[in-house]
This record gives C-alpha cells, sequence and structure tokens, in this order.
C-alpha cells in the first residue's frame, strides 16, 4: 500500500474493467441493496466470498485485509460490485474498519469485488462537511475513539471536544482525550482547564507531548489490544503520535505553521494500522468542523451526562435546562457545581440541532 500515490492503481482498473460491463466508476454512482433484515442477509450467497476488513480507503480504491492468522493475513485492492449490499442504509458506502465479504478479480486474486458490507457495530461518524444532509462515517467496528487536539498550534477547542464526546456516545465508542503539544504549554495549568473532563466526566485525559515522548508510555497502554481511531484538528499531531508509536515514521507528518499558510491536511486518508504493541490503531485525515448527525435537541441534553444528575429535579420533565423557570441544571451551573464552558458548548450545540 502506498503512502503518496496520486493515480488510481493498475490493478483497481483491472478490477473496474472486470466490474464495470456498463462503465460505471464510482461506489457514489452505485445503488446498493440495503439489507433491513436479518432474513435479507440469509438470501445473501456468500458462497466463494472471502471475508477481510477495509483497512485503507484511497481515492476509491479500498485496501481489504483478509480474515485470519497474522502470517496467512493478506491486503487486496478492492472496489465496490455493481450489485453491492449493504447493511448500513442511508450512510458512507464504506468506511475504514467495515467488515465485507469480497470475491476476487476473475484475472487477478490480489484484487476483489466487493459484494456485501456488515452491519456496523460501532462508529465515529459526523454531519458531511459541505452541502447535503448526509452521514459521513470516518471508521467503524472501532472500540474508542481518540480525541487528540493540542495546546497550541493549533490551540484547543473544548468546543470541539464536547461535539466529539456526544459522537462518541452516539456511536458507541468509549472516549479518551489526549493533549498533544504540552511542550508548548504550562502543564498544570491545561490540567486545571480539563479537570472538569477526567474528575467530574470521567474521562481518561492524557497530556502528552509527541515531541519529546512526555507521558508517551501511558497513552501506549490506552491503545493496546484494543482498535481506536485518532480524530481532532489538523495539525494537532496524530500521525506523529503514530511514528511514536511504531518507533519509526510510517505516516508523513509537515510542519503546522507551514501548512496552515497553505490551509491543507496532511493526512488525506484514513488508514488503519497494527501496533506492534498489539492492537489496531486508524489515523484520520484533520477535521475543520465537527456537525452531530443523528441527534435530535430532545436527545442531547442526555448527552450531557453531568445533567442527568439534577434533571430530574427541574419543574418541567422535557426541561432544556436554557429558558425554563425552576431549571436544577442552571442552579447547579450557578453555584459552580457544573463547568460554565461545557453547558455554553450545550446550549450551541442544542441551538444548531433542528428537531
Ligand atoms: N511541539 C510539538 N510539535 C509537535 C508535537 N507533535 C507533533 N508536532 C508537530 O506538529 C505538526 C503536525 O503534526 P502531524 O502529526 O502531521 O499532525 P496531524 O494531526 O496528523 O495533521 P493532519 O494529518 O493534517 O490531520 C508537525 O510539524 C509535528 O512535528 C508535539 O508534541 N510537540
Ligand atoms: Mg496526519
Ligand atoms: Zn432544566
Amino acid at each position: 500500500m502506498a503512502a503518496k500515490r496520486k493515480n488510481k492503481p493498475a490493478k483497481v482498473k483491472r478490477a473496474l474493467k472486470d466490474r464495470a460491463k456498463g462503465g460505471q466508476s464510482s461506489p457514489h454512482d452505485l445503488k446498493p441493496k440495503i439489507l433491513s433484515s436479518k432474513v435479507e442477509r440469509r438470501q445473501v450467497d456468500t458462497t466463494g466470498l472471502q471475508q477481510g476488513k477495509v483497512i485503507a480507503i484511497e481515492g476509491r480504491t479500498y485496501y481489504v485485509e483478509t480474515v485470519g492468522s497474522d502470517t496467512s493475513k493478506k491486503v487486496l485492492e478492492c472496489v465496490p460490485s455493481r450489485s453491492v449490499a449493504t447493511e448500513n442504509p442511508n450512510s458512507t458506502l464504506i468506511a475504514v474498519g467495515d467488515n465485507v465479504w469480497f470475491r476476487t478479480g476473475d484475472t487477478d486474486d490480489t484484487v476483489g469485488i466487493i459484494q456485501l458490507i456488515e452491519e456496523r457495530k460501532t462508529k465515529l461518524a459526523r454531519r458531511a462537511a459541505g452541502s447535503g444532509d448526509m452521514e459521513q462515517v470516518i471508521g467503524a467496528n472501532i472500540d474508542q475513539l481518540i480525541i487528540v487536539v493540542s495546546v497550541d498550534e493549533p490551540r484547543y477547542k473544548k468546543s470541539l471536544i464536547d461535539r466529539y464526546l456526544v459522537a462518541a456516545r452516539k456511536g458507541k465508542l468509549e472516549p479518551a482525550i489526549c493533549i498533544n503539544k504540552i511542550d508548548l504549554g504550562d502543564e498544570e495549568k491545561v490540567k486545571r482547564d480539563l479537570q472538569f473532563y477526567y474528575d467530574r466526566l470521567e474521562i481518561p485525559v492524557y497530556f502528552i507531548s509527541a515531541a519529546d515522548g512526555r507521558n508517551i508510555e501511558h497513552f501506549t497502554n490506552l491503545v493496546r489490544d484494543k482498535t481506536s481511531v485518532l480524530s481532532g484538528p489538523s495539525g494537532a499531531g496524530k500521525s506523529t503520535i503514530i511514528n511514536v508509536l511504531f518507533g519509526k515514521d510510517v505516516q508523513v507528518t509537515a510542519d503546522t505553521k507551514k501548512k496552515f499558510r497553505k490551509g491543507q491536511h496532511i493526512t488525506t486518508f484514513a488508514r488503519m494500522f497494527t501496533l506492534p504493541q498489539s492492537g489496531y490503531i486508524l489515523d484520520t485525515p484533520g477535521i475543520r468542523e465537527f456537525g452531530i448527525w443523528d441527534v435530535s435537541r430532545d436527545e442531547l441534553p442526555a448527552y450531557f451526562h453531568e445533567f442527568n444528575d439534577y434533571a430530574d429535579a427541574c419543574k418541567f420533565p422535557n426541561c432544556t435546562h436554557t429558558h425554563e423557570p425552576q431549571c436544577a441544571v442552571k442552579e447547579a451551573l450557578d453555584s459552580g457545581e457544573l463547568d460554565a464552558d461545557r453547558y455554553n458548548n450545550y446550549v450551541r450545540l442544542l441551538n444548531s440541532l433542528q428537531n
């Protein structure tokens, strides 16, 4: 798998030829069959198909690692079949981490045609950036989300962290927060700023420096034996962290300041790595904004679960904890028991959601 290849690999061109008798070229043109019940799933003929996991997506090429022992595992370049079926309606057709069934091409057994995408058990998803009302799945079938932000260059925003925490709950992922570039700031000050997250919300928060290696051993323990996704703003240091975990450069990184001048993202596609310490880790492109997907205004308060300790005492059972009288959440806020920044992020998020 080449990290910087621009053109579609020749093998995939051949696979596309194998597949496309009607000149289809993009998975976006496909009309996948949606399997909405277990009965329908059983009707899919998987005879002769192999199972695998999507470990990287580069343009229209899907890299699929076959299921098997470490020594027998292979990575194939795949494309979706014109008759592909999915168990994930109204969503990204194929995401990194997806478990798929495929057949190998007629001319080459190192390329595959994906026939079926299994239901995602967990996912990190956001509202797709740009126009359109679509879900974008950043990673699927993952155990934990590690939100990677940095002390400076770029300075972290708690509003982004709070959005990620909603998405983690929604997608059934365990959250952890990684504050990188601690070498660029005052560690004690940053710790105080995030105290509510580890003390009250009991979310693991790591204060590390991928540059000088500070506290990196705690981070190594966090990812051991699990499947983790690293997500956060561009330049926070996700790929640098991956390189530290591997002890060598497996991902390209770039100088933050220079990059911001050009407004570029360094990592341009998601890729899953098998860790030397055991476990999988998914590096993803930096995000500019994180739009919440599939959470209604009514549901949102429950995602800020520190409110639950008080919400029963609110006068109105459907209290949004904003303008209502006798709101126990606002009373707790006024008495300093809740984090004001996080409450303000909640209000902003609530206002951004439609019912
Ligand atoms: N001072 C300092 N710089 C760091 C640290 N970690 C990473 N950097 C630098 O930050 C810049 C961006 O790092 P990347 O790892 O490319 O950031 P990224 O999050 O992968 O960025 P995208 O791929 O664009 O999302 C590079 O110049 C790194 O050398 C750190 O702990 N301290
Ligand atoms: Mg990167
Ligand atoms: Zn209330």
